[in-house]
């Protein structure tokens, strides 16, 4: 992997396990000390002018990622897109915005508040990728938002960060099939997120997911510190096209139940 972008996932790495913890864990089971390839890197932002999904892509962008494809989820209210490297090694990286001008004016006015309060270069940097929230939010406010789009909280208490790593288990020397992987992780004490079955997707859609319950971490709201899911982890298995080479893409129907593994137990 070019240096930049393995410098550029180092820190992201670093940022998400602070909060995932369990990731770590996740590395000793599957791997068994060999390093883990990640299949994805997700991010989650606003679709406002100065935060939108195109600040975040900019930066991958610029290390030679290319935009793929895209995807909506209409009942969720989210826009998204997938980029890859030419580097095989490289993860692909899935970026979804949320569309805010669809929440109530309650939520609206509390998402603007929060964006008010960042500096109009913040997005220039690529350490804007790892910079957490830039914003105070109250905890009324997480709840009014979690109320109406598990997404909206999840942003404006964590902000900027990956939102998960993906296991690339094509990429596993210990395990062949994503049955064998949730089996490892259940027997490890996992959570696994269950919307819609421990699987998702199969080999006809080219792509079979699964993923943990996020962890959970204390957020210093404006008014105190409490403790919410955070980050997760992914498992991604992918199967090869007519032309013999894995599906690269993402499949709308899975991704949106991975969403989910933020949601509170
Ligand atoms: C992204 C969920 C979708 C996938 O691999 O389908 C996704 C998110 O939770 O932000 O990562
Ligand atoms: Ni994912």
């Amino acid at each position: 992997m070019q240096k930049d972008i393995d410098t550029l996932f180092g820190h992201l790495w670093d940022n998400y396990i602070q909060v995932t913890p369990s990731a770590h864990k996740v590395h000793q089971l599957l791997g068994g000390g060999a390093p883990i390839i990640n299949d994805h890197v997700a991010f989650r932002t606003y679709n406002l002018p100065k935060l939108g999904l195109e600040k975040l892509a900019a930066h991958f962008r610029a290390l030679g990622y290319e935009e793929k494809g895209e995807y909506v989820f209409k009942a969720k209210k989210l826009y998204a897109k997938h980029f890859e490297h030419q580097d095989p090694d490289a993860p692909k990286v899935f970026i979804s915005e949320l569309k805010v001008e669809e929440l109530s004016p309650a939520a609206q006015a509390i998402i603007h508040k929060l964006a008010d309060q960042v500096p109009d270069h913040l997005t220039d940097t690529p350490a804007f990728l790892y910079t957490g929230a830039p914003w105070q939010v109250s905890w009324a406010d997480y709840q009014t938002l979690l109320a109406e789009s598990e997404y909206a909280a999840w942003m404006a208490a964590w902000g900027y960060r990956a939102n998960h790593f993906t296991v690339n288990i094509n990429r596993l020397a210990d395990f062949d099939t994503i049955e064998q992987v949730n089996g490892a992780l259940k027997a490890a004490g996992f959570v696994l997120n269950t919307v819609g079955g421990e699987v998702k997707g199969d080999p006809e859609v080219m792509l079979e997911q699964s993923s943990t319950m996020a962890d959970k971490a204390e957020v210093p709201f404006s008014d105190g510190v409490r403790t919410i899911p955070s980050c997760f982890y992914e498992f991604a298995r992918r199967y090869p096209q007519a032309d013999g080479v894995l599906y690269p893409g993402f499949v709308e129907a899975s991704a949106d139940k991975i969403f989910e593994s933020t949601n509170a137990m």
